[in-house]
């Protein structure tokens, strides 16, 4: 491996893949997925057959939305603060419902991309009007920073996907240290996890039948010719994800189907890869109530109670300080 370590590094991507591709083994974030077209790939990721997920917290939060409505509301209203708020399609089912029932609630997406939090205000405005929408832009632990300042009324604090498993322990722990810290009196925590269950089924969520996931991991590695000037083919690499039932860890990889070098130009870096040499691109955590719970107070929250689908193949826990 040839490098000069840049003395300094124009953007946090450079660093984190300097970093990653120089350690053994070889890592890199999950985060850095989300480009315009891994956007696109995980839009597509979540209509797919295998990837049961998205479509069991739709279903959890439409038939069980009356019961949901009952744990949110207080006498003065609340805010609904939403952290990844996306395109907001399962929320909405939510919204509709609260507004329908004449709930008195604001209602703030956060989001990294100012586009996707001007597109679901728009849809808002038409689909539900007359709902009163503040949208944040920013960084989770920026915005929460900002929103422990709001104290007047009943905070829920929504976190759905099961965008906590992509965390490792250590950092789900701080992560909702953080949420608890800008939670006070009877503000709650509703937060979808994905569950253990038959290995074979979460295996398929990683590894569909027509290569979705694995276009999406591997565009990793294009983005990374795009912004950092490389020469990855994205062929040479293969897609392996694996799932342990042990620890209920689901994790992915990109295998190096030969002995190759890659040039990344703006890190000054040349990467060698032996053949069968990995990457590790993503850790998607499988919970059940013991983790959940064991989380909860590592991080000073109280569980207090669950909404589940009838196998319990997926849940969102309610939490209180
Ligand atoms: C966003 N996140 C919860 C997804 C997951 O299931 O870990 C990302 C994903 N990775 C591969 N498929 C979907």
């Amino acid at each position: 491996m040839k490098m000069t370590k840049p003395a300094e590094f124009k953007t946090q991507f450079a660093e984190d893949v300097f970093h990653g591709l120089t350690a053994y083994p070889k890592t890199l974030n999950s985060k850095y997925f989300y480009d315009k077209k891994g956007d696109e790939l995980f839009q597509e990721i979540m209509n797919l057959p295998e990837y049961y997920l998205t479509g069991m917290e739709m279903n959890i939060l439409e038939e069980q939305k009356e019961e949901i409505a009952i744990e949110f509301n207080s006498s003065a209203g609340f805010d609904l603060i939403e952290l990844g708020a996306g395109d907001g399609k399962k929320t909405k089912v939510l919204l509709r419902h609260f507004h329908n029932k004449g709930f008195n609630i604001r209602y703030l997406p956060v989001d990294i991309s100012q586009n996707v939090l001007d597109q679901l205000t728009e849809s808002l405005n038409k689909e539900i009007p007359g709902l009163q929408v503040e949208p944040r832009q920013g960084m989770y632990k920026n915005v929460l920073q900002q929103l422990s300042d709001y104290t007047e009324r009943k905070k829920v604090i929504m976190l759905l996907g099961s965008n906590i498993g992509n965390l490792s322990q250590e950092e789900a722990v701080l992560f909702l240290k953080k949420i608890s810290s800008a939670m006070t009196g009877d503000d709650l925590l509703f937060m979808g996890a994905d569950q253990k269950k038959d290995p074979k089924m979460v295996l398929d969520a990683y590894n569909d039948s027509q290569g979705v996931t694995a276009a999406f991991n591997k565009n990793l590695l294009t983005r990374i010719n795009r912004e950092l000037d490389a020469n990855f083919e994205e062929d040479s690499f293969l897609h392996w994800p694996l799932y342990d039932p042990e620890t209920g860890l689901a994790s992915s990889f990109l295998v190096s189907k030969k002995e190759q070098t890659v040039q990344i130009n703006s890190l000054n870096l040349e990467v060698t890869f032996q053949k069968w040499e990995s990457i590790h691109t993503e850790i998607s955590q499988k919970y059940d109530d013991t983790s959940v719970r064991w989380l909860a107070t590592e991080a000073g929250l109280e569980l207090k109670g669950s909404f589940s689908d009838k196998d319990n193949y997926y849940k969102n826990y309610i939490f209180q300080k």
